[in-house]
């Protein structure tokens, strides 16, 4: 029987086992947003995790709209990231980097020469940004020219290509939780009157732009993508989550992709929070392999596992907290707790101090 310690083969990357770590923001990069030391610490401690998915990593500097992530755009972050990737490798890892943009979830303080943050729309989100001198409320965005779109997608690939450079094994572009992509993909966040906006055809477009651009750059067995079809973080919705995401990802099936990491109902939030969506009607759907995402047990991961419900399953706080989850895992062993007063800063506390068991 299939379960949790079964490899698989996600397009081009095999991984020993059907744990993923999910893509989690820390905040803990260095100077010019590039890796540290201390952050390839943090990922090669998890290599045991049949693949890590990192955390978000903004493409472009106006990708940018949190204190200290860290970017895949710049000379100094691609040689930070090879550290990364060669203390996830040597301990037997695979590890895949999600590309971001974060779109108008920004701040001019976090933006190149204090622009305005971008968007599909010229549309404010509730809420403040995290900048470098507090919290401030967030901006009405400048909505993209249709031409800087265009050439958006060619950033993804530069990104796809740096990431390559770096030593991942694959990509993930972060198509969810409210940021850019997701941004043009749903109804509330984007009103544009070109090809890019109105109906869902034309919202899909930027999106496939991009898995287009970057597939052909690196391959498409080396690309997943992550959806969250009703998450409402970052002050997002959509009119027909159901019909924009069974379009969605219908269209993606030709792309053939290593993966999709969907996120059922919004990140972190319980179950029964959830807005409804009917996520096995997108799994018939779907053609390739599917990695379940929000709030799993080993139990629950279990169970969709055997069931063929999914292809592996993505834990955040689980890993997060216990960088040798698998073993415990194995063994039924206790969970440490998450730290969350550190999940978002500091430096290794809350984030390379969290014990293993015993030997
Ligand atoms: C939590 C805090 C900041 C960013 C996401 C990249 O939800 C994030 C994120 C999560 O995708």
């Amino acid at each position: 029987m299939t379960d949790l310690f079964s490899p698989i083969k996600l397009g081009d990357i095999a991984l020993s086992n059907r744990i993923v770590m999910s893509s989690l923001t820390r905040n803990r990069a260095g100077a010019g947003n590039a890796p540290t030391d201390l952050v390839a610490e943090y990922y090669g401690q998890r290599s045991s995790a049949g693949l890590i998915l990192t955390e978000a990593s903004p493409i472009c500097p106006e990708g940018h709209g949190y204190p200290r992530t860290p970017g895949i755009h710049s000379r100094e972050q691609i040689e930070g990231w090879k550290k990364v990737t060669k203390a996830v490798h040597d301990a037997g890892g695979k590890i895949a980097i999600q590309l971001w943009h974060v779109g108008r979830i920004s701040h001019p303080d976090l933006q190149p020469n204090g622009a305005l943050p971008v968007a599909p729309s010229a549309i404010r989100p509730e809420g403040q940004a995290i900048t470098y001198s507090g919290m401030k409320d967030y901006v009405t965005p400048r909505a993209l020219e249709t031409i800087e779109i265009k050439a958006l997608a060619g950033t993804y690939a530069k990104a796809a290509e740096n990431a390559m450079e770096a030593g991942f094994d694959g990509i993930e572009v972060h198509a969810g939780n409210g940021y850019l992509l997701d941004q043009f993909l749903r109804s509330s966040t984007n009103r544009r009157t070109d090809e890019y906006g109105g109906s869902r055809e034309n919202r899909a477009r930027f999106l496939l732009e991009v898995l287009d651009s970057v597939c052909s750059k690196i391959g498409n067995g080396k690309v997943g993508i992550r959806l969250s079809p009703v998450t409402v973080f970052n002050d997002i919705s959509d009119e027909d989550p159901q019909g924009t995401f069974e379009y969605v990802v219908n269209e993606i099936n030709r792309f053939d992709l290593a993966f999709l990491d969907l996120l059922q109902g919004t990140g972190g939030a319980p179950q029964d929070q959830w807005l409804p969506f009917d996520y096995d009607r997108l799994r018939a759907i779907y053609k390739g392999n599917l990695i379940l995402n929000n709030g799993y047990d080993y139990d629950s991961a279990a169970r969709e596992v055997a069931s063929g419900k999914a292809d592996a399953i993505a834990f955040g706080r689980l890993l997060l907290a216990n960088p040798d989850l698998v073993e415990r895992f194995r063994r039924g062993a206790s969970l440490n707790a998450p730290d969350y007063e550190r999940l978002y800063s500091g430096e290794e506390k809350g984030y390379t101090d969290y014990p293993f068991l015993a030997a």
